[in-house]
């Protein structure tokens, strides 16, 4: 180093480097972190005298395999930095940036907060002395405008709130894992599929479309399915349904959808409910949504809880092997506690004693350890293959029956953390089915489509900006860096000079990952011919609207079909204008003549409406006429009474020991077994053992509850009998198809209640045990509900 009198330590390089505005011909270096900043970054940026990439970028072959990013190590991390002072760490500026590291993605940990043991602050971290009282000049003199935490606080209460989801507002979530059982690397190389065994992150949130935030669960309507995987190569969001298929074909008509069925626009009436004039006015125009109207008329749109329902992705998918090569596919989420649903008077009478009853139930499920779980299966198919179905797989109101596509098992998921906050994860988490992984691809649903503009552009208004992926829940467990930058709320403090790409300042990073590793779309060649020109229009098959309709209904139970016949009764009797309802009914007559006459007939319909004229003159030849897959009830579970609510009703007089036998041995099989009594506290037994009741016939009505124990014991069901609502308990239960144990002593309150034990046929009812066999009851329960016993109308 040269040490001249002119030049003392190489002053000149030093100096230069130190110019954040000109520097010299010739970089030079001198033993100061500047200089030698100075020298790295030349040496850096000469390794890149061109961008050789440039040439690979041209020609449809070479679009197919893009390459790797052109980069230059850099000779340390000087060259890549924002700042030499760096250095300097404190509390907040923390230490050094580590290398390749964003810290605003990781685990939850980084932004959970435990107050316990903590001095309340101020949003700035200054400890409140009092946080009773307003600043004032004097105790009974006027508030001062310098009290800053008054102001903090009100302020920050005032903007408590955001925008609610335009549809799906009403929802609750979960965080779990999803387990792959085997590789399926012969048709997919997205990350959670890659080996037997492996774990991936879930965030899940269930959902109502119709209400708004605050709406009933138990609404008819189609459940949100929404699935978020963390994986190891970014997150993938599989947003789906309970139901298979939708209303509509066209991103085009979402809008209209949405603005008919929410509450009409003059009265803001109804609430969560499809059952008015501008829903059935809508889809009786639209007779694509036959299908979908179907699905949403049988008890999945009622749902007992959302661990006994199925879930789907409704489109179909692509998955994409390491070759390249694409499969069609699409998603089914099958729940191991089997499919169950309410019955419609029971999720009216819900919605009043508990309009959190699905919420509730997830959550305590959850609590107690009865964790949630469903099976990941997938329906594979080719291109090939889809050309000859009879029907559109890019049409969202077609499904594919499983007789004619198997649904292959891969995997399961399971909930078992509730979130700590609900606000923090549930509202703000932000599904989009944009988000998808390296294996798998979009079909050209033209649904689909409008959903991957869609939901990005949602979550800017609903979460106040573009980076909304940086809230905790959203953010990534797999690295993110690019050369996005600013906006709204932007937590990221990117390191360097940088936010482009090509570059050679950065050594050319962040760089392009290239077909190996980065996610390739799949070509998807179209043959080019004549009429594949510029259009709005369906294709053909699309207008077959009724065949798959025609499926689904005949492939129900009886009591299925009668479900389906009394909801549409219910809901177009419920339409104001009778042209809506006969528009509706000569719909119907094209998916079933049966159902057509049994809805007509309750709606003092005498005569039918003519068929309205179908779109297809001649109706397609289905390959499938029946699918016994699409009942709910070919999925009873395992038949456990894990999570179940059992009412058993006590009053003076019970005998303490025999409740408490039959509570032990619920409880035993998982059940949540409750004593319920005219007042909650201690009941007087008749043998002195002690039972104190935690629900009231007045606070947990009988509708809450899946099964009912009437009790023994001296005296008690007198007791029971001179509060009213004993009999409206052992009624709804009846009406339910609920399984009633009914003890000895407690005989007379069926009767009282005009409870027959017997079936409408005279045989014995199956849902009632009378006796003390409580392993009969538990079998009985087991079975869900006894629908043998339903008449329409109720006898009781
Ligand atoms: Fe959605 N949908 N949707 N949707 N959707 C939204 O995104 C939209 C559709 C579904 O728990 C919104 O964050 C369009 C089908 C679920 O947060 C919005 C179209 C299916 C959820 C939106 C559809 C869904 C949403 C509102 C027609 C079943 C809740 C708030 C092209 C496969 C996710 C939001 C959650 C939410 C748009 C059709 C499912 C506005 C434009 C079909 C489960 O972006």
């Amino acid at each position: 180093m040269s040490k001249s009198k002119n030049n003392p330590a190489g002053s000149d390089a030093k100096a230069a480097a130190r110019n954040t505005d000109s520097a010299p011909s010739q970089v030079k270096g001198a033993d100061d972190t500047a200089s030698q900043q100075a020298v790295q970054t030349q040496d850096m940026v000469a390794g890149m005298p061109f961008n050789a990439n440039k040439a690979g970028e041209h020609g449809f072959d070479n679009g197919l395999q893009p390459q790797p990013g052109i980069t230059v190590d850099p000779a340390s991390r000087l060259p890549t930095g924002s700042t030499l002072s760096e250095e300097n760490v404190s509390a907040k500026t923390g230490t050094q940036a580590a290398e390749g590291v964003n810290w605003t993605i990781e685990a939850l940990d980084r932004v959970r907060v435990d107050s316990s043991g903590q001095m309340l602050t101020t949003n700035q971290g200054v400890p409140i002395a009092d946080n009773q009282n307003s600043l004032k000049y004097g105790v009974r003199g006027p508030v001062l405008l310098e009290d800053f935490i008054l102001r903090e606080k009100l302020t920050h209460f005032d903007h408590e709130r955001i925008p609610e989801r335009i549809v799906h507002a009403r929802g609750s979530a979960a965080h779990g894992f999803f387990e792959c059982y085997e590789p399926l690397t012969d048709i997919t190389k997205a990350a959670p599929f890659k080996e037997a065994g492996k774990v991936t992150p879930v965030f899940v949130r269930f959902s109502t479309v119709q209400g708004e935030r605050g709406s009933k669960d138990t609404a008819r309507d189609v459940r949100g399915f929404a699935v978020k995987f963390y994986t190891d190569e970014g997150n993938w969001d599989l947003v789906g349904n309970n139901m298979p298929v939708f209303f509509i074909q066209d991103a085009m008509k979402f809008p209209d959808l949405v603005h008919a069925v929410k509450p009409e626009p003059h009265n803001q009436i109804p609430q969560a409910a499809s059952a008015h004039d501008t829903f059935w006015d809508f889809v009786s125009l639209m007779p694509e949504s036959t299908h979908m109207l179907m699905w949403a008329m049988s008890d999945r749109g009622i749902p007992r809880s959302y661990a006994t329902m199925q879930g789907f992705g409704v489109h179909t998918f692509r998955m994409v092997n390491d070759q390249g090569e694409s499969v069609f596919v699409k998603f089914h989420w099958n729940p191991v506690y089997g499919t169950h649903s309410l019955v419609w008077d029971e999720a009216v009478k819900i919605s009043g004693a508990d309009p959190d009853f699905h919420r509730r139930d997830l959550w305590e499920r959850i609590e107690a350890g009865a964790y949630p779980e469903w099976e990941l299966g997938l329906q594979v198919f080719t291109e090939e293959q889809a050309d000859q179905f009879s029907f559109d797989i890019l049409d969202a109101t077609k499904i594919i029956p499983e007789e004619l596509v198997p649904v292959r098992p891969v995997g399961r998921m399971v909930l078992n953390r509730n979130p700590d906050n609900f606000f923090a994860e549930t509202e703000q988490v932000a599904f989009c089915t944009a988000h998808i992984v390296p294996g798998l691809d979009f079909s050209n649903d033209p649904l689909l489509a409008g959903r991957i503009h869609s939901y990005v552009d949602t979550q800017i208004t609903r979460l106040g900006g573009p980076n909304f992926h940086e809230i905790p829940i959203n953010s990534p467990l797999a690295p993110v860096h690019n050369n996005q930058r600013d906006g709204m709320h932007r937590q990221a403090i990117p390191r360097g000079r940088v936010s482009y790409e090509p570059n050679s300042l950065a050594g050319g990073c962040p760089f392009q990952a290239g077909a190996q590793q980065g996610f390739v779309s799949v070509p998807a060649r179209i043959q080019a011919k004549e009429e594949q020109g510029k259009v709005r229009a369906k294709p053909e098959k699309f207008a077959d609207h009724y065949t798959q309709a025609t499926l689904f209904f005949e492939s129900q139970s009886e009591v299925e079909q009668a479900h389906i016949a009394a909801a549409f009764r219910f809901e177009l009797s419920k339409v104001t204008v009778p042209a809506i309802r006969e528009r509706m009914v000569a719909s119907l007559r094209n998916a079933s003549e049966v159902l057509a006459q049994q809805v007509a007939q309750g709606l003092g319909m005498p005569v039918l409406p003519d068929a309205m004229p179908r779109a297809l003159q001649t109706p397609t030849m289905p390959e499938v006429t029946r699918s016994p897959t699409l009942s709910l009830l070919a999925r009873p579970g395992d038949g456990s009474i894990k999570a179940r609510k059992i009412a058993l009703l006590v009053a003076d007089g019970v005998n303490g020991q025999s409740a408490m036998n039959v509570h032990a041995a619920l409880f035993a099989e998982g059940a949540v077994p409750r004593f319920v009594a005219p007042r909650i506290g201690p009941v007087k037994t008749s043998d002195g053992v002690a039972i104190d009741a935690d629900a009231s016939l007045e606070n947990e009505p009988g509708f809450l509850f899946d099964a009912l124990v009437l009790p023994d014991g001296d005296g008690v069901a007198d007791a029971l009998a001179s509060d009213g609502h004993t009999m409206e308990f052992i009624r709804d239960q009846h009406r339910h198809c609920k399984t009633i144990l009914v003890m000895p002593a407690s005989e007379g309150l069926l009767e009282a209640a005009g409870v027959a034990p017997t079936l409408p046929t005279g045989e014995a009812d199956p849902g009632i045990v009378l006796g003390t066999d409580v392993d009969a009851f538990i079998a009985a329960v087991g079975k869900h509900r006894h629908f043998e016993r339903e008449t329409d109308p109720p006898k009781v």
